[in-house]
């Protein structure tokens, strides 16, 4: 089937979410897809419309709600409308450009055509002001995913454009409720509104923009009352810039079922705190005790002294049943292709730069885990080449640089380029002072081992999260053929040199 035909046809469904407006108000009376959609034809059930349009709206971050602050969002609400819609399904989303400056939608963590993708410049040209796309294609994995800009991205979403992406199981999870939680951070002056200054290079070489007000769901955070013995889905997101979560959940212990929106053997995490970068996800089952503590705090307690609130749970009214029920938390995999590590191709990535980052990258050299080919292949033959590439980076502005270089401005052309099919086995170096969050477009990767430690449960992932002097190895089939970005999810450090390209042959 055609762009064009499967375009024209199909039912004339709209996502009605809660907050959402769009359709017969938000396009002047008229059902969105009635001008293009024929008479007579045969509906197909199997696809979803849905109508995003960025553009000027205001929101109320802040816990006094008479005080709103001016953002951009999607539809005139923060997050954007939630787009749901089950693993096998169409979705055909029309962009509607109401922005002052251009825009793509990149739809973050699913394996779609590589000209869907949305990143300007890469694999569509940018939406002007005033413009539109159609952006088609077929859903075929479930999870928590989201859709974001890939234009202007410091600003486009810190000044809050993002919504969710659930595409639900076919045989779904039986639980008593789900909850969608999208954390954000916001850099807000004393009238609550947006910072402008956005990729300032303190920001850029060091953490990314950290804001001054956490959100979930584009509200301050609040209570939630829940009942005793209730089993609850939660979906996880963290759509900031810069900011990473550690969340402690207080006595709830969650059991993680899904990371990046693919499904994990359910497990509880060894770790005190769920460590969630920017473009991260998780999904988790909690069990609300039957008995015993009545109010239970979920803390972000990533920065010493600075923890936030997220929620706050009320447990009242009646048990929903007499204790933990014994429904089954293990999801159907996904249909992603399991990489072949005998017959695969090794590739390796040394991030390098940022503040402090030459010690790091010293350090690494002096263990033999960055090798003398490694170096060489970085322009730097010895510590004092070392030196200087650090500081013609951070006069040139290109703060971080991967393998030495940044690809992705200088015309070098791909990291890496695999013929489809092959099955790749990527070590990611990070040998820099800061955490960074690499995210890879278009494919799902086995996260294998850190540090040369296997990996409990070996999680499907598209944004692997890697601490300063860490090693992590991943493998993927490259079955998906086109140029993909990888880059730091910290919007700031790719803006800073930290992102290249993968090409898929
Ligand atoms: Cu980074």
């Amino acid at each position: 089937m055609t762009f064009k035909s499967s375009f024209c046809s199909g039912r004339r469904g709209f996502l009605l979410g809660g907050a959402t407006v769009i359709g017969a108000a938000a396009t002047g009376g008229l059902p969105l897809w009635s001008s293009i959609a024929r008479a007579g034809e045969t509906p197909a059930p199997d696809i979803v419309d849905m109508l995003l349009r960025p553009g000027a709206s205001r929101a109320s971050l802040v816990s006094n709600p008479a005080i709103q602050t001016d953002v951009w969002a999607y539809n005139g609400t923060v997050p954007g409308p939630e787009i749901r819609i089950r693993q096998g399904q169409r979705l055909r989303a029309r962009l509607e450009n109401t922005l002052p400056q251009e825009t793509t939608i990149h739809w973050h963590g699913l394996r779609i055509p590589n000209a869907m993708d949305g990143v300007p410049g890469v694999t569509q040209d940018a939406v002007k002001p005033g413009g539109s796309f159609d952006y088609v294609f077929d859903l075929p994995d479930a999870g928590t995913y989201w859709y974001h800009p890939h234009a202007n991205t410091t600003e486009q979403l810190g000044r809050g454009l993002y919504g969710p992406l659930i595409v639900e199981e076919t045989d779904p999870l039986r639980v008593d409720r789900e909850l969608v939680w999208i954390l954000d951070d916001w850099r807000l002056d004393d009238a609550a509104m947006i910072d402008s200054g956005f990729n300032a290079m303190h920001d850029v070489s060091h953490a990314g923009r950290i804001g001054n007000v956490v959100t979930v769901n584009g509200l301050p955070p609040g209570e939630l009352v829940v009942r005793p013995g209730e089993r609850i889905r939660l979906r996880l997101l963290n759509a900031a810039n810069g900011r990473i979560f550690a969340l402690d959940f207080d006595e709830l212990a969650p059991t993680v079922i899904a990371m990046d929106g693919h499904p994990v053997t359910p497990h509880r995490d060894d770790a005190p705190l769920l460590l969630l970068g920017p473009g991260m996800r998780f999904d988790l089952v909690i069990d609300i005790p039957v008995k015993g503590k009545t109010s239970f705090a979920v803390m972000d307690r990533f920065y010493d002294g600075m923890e936030n609130r997220i929620a706050s749970l009320a447990v009242s009214g009646e048990a929903v049943r007499d204790g933990v029920p014994d429904w089954d938390m293990a999801l159907k995999p996904n249909p992603v292709p399991e990489p072949d590590l005998d017959q695969s191709t090794r590739h390796d990535l040394v991030y390098s730069g940022g503040m402090m980052g030459g010690m790091v990258l010293q350090q690494m050299t002096q263990s033999g885990h960055i090798t003398p080919e490694m170096l060489n292949r970085m322009g730097i033959e010895d510590m004092a080449g070392m030196g200087n590439m650090m500081r013609s980076m951070s006069g040139s502005g290109n703060v971080w640089a991967v393998n030495g270089r940044d690809p992705d401005r200088d015309g070098d052309g791909p990291l890496v380029t695999l013929e489809r099919g092959q099955s790749c086995r990527l070590t990611l170096m990070n040998a820099t002072a800061w955490l960074h969050p690499i995210h890879l477009h278009g494919h799902a990767f086995r996260l294998l081992a850190r540090n040369d430690a296997p990996v409990n449960h070996q999680p499907w992932l598209d944004t692997v999260l890697i601490k300063p002097g860490e090693r992590v190895e991943i493998a993927f089939v490259a079955d998906n053929p086109g140029d993909w970005l990888i880059h730091c999810h910290i919007l700031e450090h790719r803006v800073g040199g930290m992102s290249g390209i993968i090409r898929v042959l």
